[in-house]
């Protein structure tokens, strides 16, 4: 087990099991989109939404007893992430899985972010395993629905919600974010071509996760089938730090450029 702390230097052993992996599989959560400036779910709301944690927010009961409060929380969520950019983290995965895509390899990336920083950096994301920020559907008849892209043009929280437009497909429902809110399953096919990718994997990269949140944060734990070797970059221990073999302690935004030659 290889403990790195400090610079970002990778300890050789790590970095020839990068040169040497054909097919990687990178499982991430909010901290890979940290030094975008996306608040993690750690982080504390202010504004508005002080008085609820992250958690409380993301359910259907929120949604039920407060429409407005969380459709406006995700709207504003939404209009920040269109806001801030890709980091270099985001950068180094799809320059990798090109790099092995064009040599007959593949980098699958199995994301818990809802938001589009991977794809915005030039990256196919195999699975959003809790749905998209930018997804929207009638909360009664299930009708997918566009809406326009927010306008909350400040990262202060907005002094009054708004409440989430009417279903104009069935009329009855409200809009909700296109998203998996605690309580709620993950959509089956996301999550079975993550397992499958995470089997196939000869490398996995757990990115910027506290692996607190399941049934997604088990998924990494299959490379423990075929021994495959699990990387985990964070600055901080996690719930799954004992599972793995080398633990490379500094943010995303560096240590992914110094892996990735
Ligand atoms: C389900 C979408 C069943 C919405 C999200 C008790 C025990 C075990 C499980 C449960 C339990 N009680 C309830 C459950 C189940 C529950 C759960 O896991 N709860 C946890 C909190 C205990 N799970 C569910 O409810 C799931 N559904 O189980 O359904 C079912 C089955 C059939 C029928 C009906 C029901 C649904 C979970 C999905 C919830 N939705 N997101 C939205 O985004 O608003 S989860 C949401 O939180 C995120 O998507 C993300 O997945 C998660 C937060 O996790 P992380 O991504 O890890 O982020 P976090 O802030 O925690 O950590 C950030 C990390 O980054 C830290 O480690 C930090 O050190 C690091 N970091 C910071 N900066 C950097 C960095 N790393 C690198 N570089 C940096 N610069």
């Amino acid at each position: 087990m290889s403990d790195q702390s400090g610079s970002p230097s990778i300890p050789e052993d790590v970095l020839s099991l990068a040169r040497g992996a054909q097919h990687v599989a990178v499982f991430s959560g909010a901290g890979i989109s940290a030094e975008s400036g996306v608040p993690t779910f750690r982080e504390v709301p202010t504004g508005l939404w002080e008085r609820f944690s992250a958690q409380d927010l993301a359910t259907p009961e929120a949604f039920e007893s407060d429409p407005a409060l969380v459709h406006t929380w995700y709207r504003w969520r939404a209009a920040l992430i269109q806001r801030v950019a890709p980091n270099r983290g985001h950068q180094a995965l799809a320059e990798w899985q090109r790099q092995l895509t064009g040599s007959g390899g593949s980098l699958s990336i199995a994301t818990q972010n809802v938001d589009d920083l991977h794809e915005r950096a030039g990256a196919e994301v195999l699975a959003h395993l809790h749905g998209s920020s930018t997804a929207y559907r009638c909360a009664e008849c299930e009708a997918p629905v566009e809406l326009p892209a927010p306008r909350y043009d400040s990262d202060a929280a907005p002094a009054e919600p708004s409440d989430p437009p009417l279903c104009q497909v069935c009329e009855e429902g409200l809009i909700r974010p296109g998203v998996v809110w605690f309580g709620e399953p993950l959509p089956m096919e996301p999550f079975e071509a993550a397992a499958d990718a995470i089997r196939a994997a000869d490398l996995i990269l757990v990115v910027g996760t506290s692996g607190l949140v399941q049934p997604a944060a088990s998924l990494p734990l299959l490379g423990m089938e075929r021994g495959t070797p699990l990387i985990e970059i964070n600055p901080e221990p996690t719930e799954l730090s004992d599972a793995m073999h080398h633990r490379l302690r500094g943010p995303a935004g560096e240590l992914l450029p110094a892996l990735v030659q």
